[in-house]
């Protein structure tokens, strides 16, 4: 530390920290601290984010900021239409050293590697001590994490979760057995949507008057970053986020369980808690929610299927991807273990397929900034694998379309989960699937202009030859793997006019798909 050093500590809070109990918080005596946000010009355009995930990002910022002011903090915060707005974390920390010459700098580890390697810089670049904390709102550690995973073969969520439930004693009986004997119950959580299925409304926040300069900013800023506006009515401060998660507890939670991988036309949201934008935010806390999921079913509100499931997608999966992330970036980034070289399709930008679930999946995200897990996972995801979609563009399309996505929750979703890129270190298998799958979990089949039960030919439903290509063009790779090798045997009993016939389908299909401009993503 720099002798001359007199000022305060610096506490630079990043726009996915916004919680009041940060680690760089905590301790910290509002007479001595200069809190920093910045809005900046880096992030906001490193992907060209959905307009909607930019305007939450900073409505956001700027109410915790007034939350902190108003609780007597010194809040130092940079807007993005600064004159001498700086551009990036880096260069806005550079100008309030300069302005608070502070003896040192207290600062949460960043969520993204891109990020965390422009902060390892700090304490060379700034002439004060740089602390760079542990980033304790997640239940495992990295420390933590890459113990576990060390010397292990294979990195299954299911084992990393044990080991969550039994750490945090969520869901688990005094002699230290999962309650109701088992561990997951993902298998009661696969009900198919009957008929008229409707679930109550999640509330929307009506903007005030910090979200709506943040909107006519983006709209100013930002009019050619994909996406609409018009829906916004996503929580931004903690006591709306509060009341979403009552609104999950008092009516959803019941059916989040049965119906977690159904899909109906239309309905955007049905049973899941629409909490992943406040939660990656830091105004919920995840394992706090959790607690209420275990209250609800200590009360006989909700069944153990439900909650189990909710539970297992915070401390099982949210966490384990998050290790995951850091264990293995930056390679996981260029992953590309099947070699797909398509270009993302247009039509993920612009929603206009005649194919049913995809346009549907897509609306929701450019209307709301999001599609629920299942339409990621097997309609977007499942497609994206099976016709060959380079990673890298699937990945930007991810990080940029929705409201929640942040690299470490984004990357190992799609590079390792969805399209397999890493070879394996997270799935077992591919989740390849047909138009089967889709029709048993849906009812987009019923309307759509292709037909499901046609396999080939002129009106057959695309992921059906789509998914053949695919088994067939990685066969030396999938055959050895157990859980897939037997699926072999079925096409081997076509014949080979038939085998033909799938694959010829298959290659019309992707030579007619136009490839999407350049821009929509990156510059
Ligand atoms: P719910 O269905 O109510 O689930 C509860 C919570 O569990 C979520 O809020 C989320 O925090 C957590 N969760 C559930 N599934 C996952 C998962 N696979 N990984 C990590 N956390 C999970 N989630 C993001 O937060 N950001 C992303 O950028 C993101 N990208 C994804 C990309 C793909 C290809 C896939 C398949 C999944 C992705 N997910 C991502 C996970 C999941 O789809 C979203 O968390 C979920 O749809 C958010 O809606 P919800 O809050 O209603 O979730
Ligand atoms: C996503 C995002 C955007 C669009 N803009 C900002 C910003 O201007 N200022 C900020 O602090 N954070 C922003 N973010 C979120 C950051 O990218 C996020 O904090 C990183 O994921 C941290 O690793
Ligand atoms: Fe999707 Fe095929 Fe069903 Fe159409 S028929 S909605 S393309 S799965």
């Amino acid at each position: 530390m720099s002798e001359s050093n007199s000022g305060p500590i610096l506490v630079p809070i990043l726009g996915d920290q916004l919680t009041r109990t940060l680690a760089s918080l905590r301790g910290r005596t509002k007479d001595d601290t200069v809190i920093l946000m910045m809005e900046v010009w880096g992030e906001a355009t490193y992907v060209r984010h959905h307009k909607q995930k930019i305007a939450l990002i900073f409505s956001a910022m700027r109410h915790f900021a007034s939350e902190l002011e108003d609780a007597g903090w010194s809040v130092d915060y940079v807007k993005l239409t600064d004159d001498d707005n700086a551009g990036s974390f880096s260069g806005e920390v550079a100008r309030a050293v300069e302005r608070h010459d502070p003896r040192a700098i207290y600062v949460v580890e960043a969520g993204e590697w891109r990020v965390q390697q422009a902060i390892e810089e700090w304490s060379d670049k700034f002439d004060c001590d740089v602390e760079i904390l542990n980033d304790d709102r997640f239940v495992c550690s990295q420390s933590e994490f890459n113990e576990w995973a060390e010397g292990r073969k294979t990195l299954r969520m299911e084992n990393f979760y044990r080991e969550m439930r039994k750490k945090t004693g969520l869901l688990m009986t005094a002699d230290e057995k999962p309650e109701g004997g088992d561990w997951n119950y993902d298998s009661e959580n696969r009900k198919p949507p009957k008929e008229g299925l409707e679930a109550p409304a999640r509330p929307l926040f009506e903007p005030d008057s910090i979200t709506q300069d943040c909107i006519a900013l983006v709209e100013d800023k930002f009019p050619r970053h994909f996406g609409s506006l018009d829906n916004f009515g996503w929580p931004v401060t903690r006591t709306d986020a509060e009341k979403a998660a009552d609104a999950f507890f008092a009516e959803r939670i019941e059916k989040f369980g049965p119906y977690q991988d159904a899909m109906v036309h239309g309905s955007d949201d049905l049973f899941h808690s629409m909490l992943s934008t406040s939660i990656n935010l830091g105004l919920l806390d995840p394992l706090e929610l959790c607690e209420r999921a275990e209250q609800s079913y200590r009360d006989g509100k909700a069944p153990i299927n439900s909650v189990e499931g909710f539970i297992r997608q915070l401390i099982g999966w949210r966490e384990y991807v998050r290790g995951f992330y850091w264990r293995f970036m930056p390679g996981l980034e260029s992953d590309n273990a099947l070699d797909a070289k398509r270009p993302l399709p247009e039509f993920y930008w612009t929603g206009e397929t005649d194919m049913r679930c995809l346009s549907d999946a897509i609306r929701s995200t450019r209307d709301n900034a999001h599609a629920h897990h299942i339409q990621r996972l097997m309609v977007l995801g499942n497609f994206a694998l099976i016709a060959g979609i380079d990673p890298r563009e699937v990945q930007d399309w991810f990080l940029v379309v929705y409201a929640d996505a942040y690299e470490w929750v984004e990357l190992p979703n799609v590079a390792a989960m969805i399209l397999y890129a890493d070879g394996g270190k997270l799935a077992t298998k591919p989740y390849a699937a047909s138009g089967n799958y889709i029709n048993k979990m849906s009812n987009y089949c019923s309307g759509c202009k292709y037909i499901v039960s046609k396999k080939t030919g002129e009106g057959a439903c695309p992921f059906n030859a789509l998914y053949w290509h695919f088994m067939d063009r990685h066969r030396d790779r999938l055959e050895k793997n157990p859980r897939i090798g037997r699926i072999y045997s079925n096409w081997d009993r076509m014949n080979e006019d038939r085998q033909a016939e799938y694959l010829d389908s298959a290659g019309a299909f992707l030579k007619g798909l136009e490839p999407a401009q350049d821009g929509w993503a990156r510059r």
